[in-house]
């Protein structure tokens, strides 16, 4: 069986969305697509080679009959509204990331799912379908270092887009880290803290960079979180745990070793679609799976939530120079 996608953002994300759902992947096809710049969308559809309907836009494109299920690729503040339209219409969901701009945001969102009666969103966070995260968390579960104390990682970028601003680095960045070191450790974060080096020359003007985030867990783990978006070198993302009896790091991706020149060096990726592309495909394939099996097992909009109220936190911390406590919600038994 194959199932019909609607695609609503035709950007960088969207259009690397819509050559997997319509190249790579097993069982989807993208039948129809929207974007606020209509011009962009009807290029990516010759441009990819798919026969997909463009629509005016994105409730048009929810309403539409030959739409079976919605992937949300737009600008992170248009999210809202149109998860909240698909789970009107009954049709599954798969939005990127942050699933709405505010915890509120987010909020909105459970409790329309909850009301519908039945899973039907899955949020964009790839890094648990990585397979370095994967490994270094069968080292954890497996009591390879013993419990976890503290972890330092890093989330750096080339360069980001003039439009990116300070709590950006939060919504749009940390929020990786804020969801996938959750579920690394299995715990829940209970303060958060940002403190700012001095500022990196490359950064906007406009733009505090670099920053570090402090993050505590209930279970006692201390967590340092560097976010640096003009590091210029590479799109690097690292993650060290430290354990009780040992140390346990995030795989590099495999490149080719050279050597040459007097020197033995490895690349490092400059982008984001490289550096998490079979994440990305794993992710999909298992929501497109996950429906012909009639129930979504990914990444939940609970997911979403609990990382907004985090992100909230991590912001009110920026502005504030204090340690801000986290009170996170139970799961309910909906979300498993
Ligand atoms: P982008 O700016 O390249 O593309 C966004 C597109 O949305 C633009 O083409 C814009 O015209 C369109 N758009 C804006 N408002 C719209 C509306 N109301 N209806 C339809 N189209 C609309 O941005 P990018 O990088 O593709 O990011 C899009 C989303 O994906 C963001 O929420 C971002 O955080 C997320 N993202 C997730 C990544 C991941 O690693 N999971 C990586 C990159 C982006
Ligand atoms: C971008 O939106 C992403 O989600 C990338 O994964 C992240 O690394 C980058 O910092 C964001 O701007």
């Amino acid at each position: 069986m194959t199932l019909n996608i609607g695609v609503i953002g035709t950007g960088a994300i969207g259009r690397d969305h819509i050559r997997r759902l319509s190249h790579t992947l097993r069982g989807s096809r993208v039948v129809a697509v929207t974007d606020i710049n209509a011009a962009q969308a009807s290029r990516v559809v010759q441009e990819e080679g798919i026969s997909a309907e463009v629509y005016a836009d994105g409730h048009a494109l929810i309403g539409a009959a030959d739409v079976q299920a919605v992937v949300v690729t737009s600008w992170g503040p248009t999210h809202e509204e149109y998860v909240l339209a698909a789970i009107a219409a009954g049709k599954p969901v798969f939005c990127e990331k942050p699933l709405a701009v505010t915890a509120e945001g987010c909020k909105r969102i459970v409790d329309a799912e909850q009301a519908y009666g039945r899973r039907l969103v899955q949020v964009g966070f790839m890094r648990p379908y990585d397979a370095g995260y994967r490994q270094l968390k069968a080292v954890l579960d497996g009591d390879r270092i013993g419990a976890p104390l503290m972890i330092h990682a890093a989330h750096r970028n080339p360069t980001v887009a003039d439009s990116y601003s300070t709590d950006m680095a939060i919504t749009d960045t940390l929020i990786h880290e804020i969801n996938v070191l959750a579920w690394l450790l299995d715990d829940q974060y209970v303060s958060a803290q940002v403190v700012f080096p001095r500022k990196a020359p490359k950064a906007l003007e406009h733009l505090r960079d670099p920053q570090i985030v402090l993050l505590e867990t209930a279970k006692g783990v201390r967590i340092d979180v560097e976010v640096f978006v003009n590091c210029q070198y590479g799109y690097d993302i690292q993650c060290e745990v430290v354990g009780e009896r040992g140390i346990a790091r995030l795989p590099e991706p495999t490149t080719v070793q050279l050597r040459s020149e007097a020197r033995l060096s490895n690349e490092i990726l400059m982008d984001w679609k490289d550096r998490f592309i079979d994440a990305y495909d794993v992710e999909l394939q298992a929501f497109i799976d996950d429906l012909a099996r009639g129930q979504l097992t990914g990444p939940s909009s609970w997911d979403g939530y609990l990382a907004a109220v985090t992100a909230d936190a991590c912001i009110s911390a920026q502005n504030s120079g204090a340690i801000v406590p986290i009170s996170l919600p139970e799961r309910p038994a909906f979300y498993g």
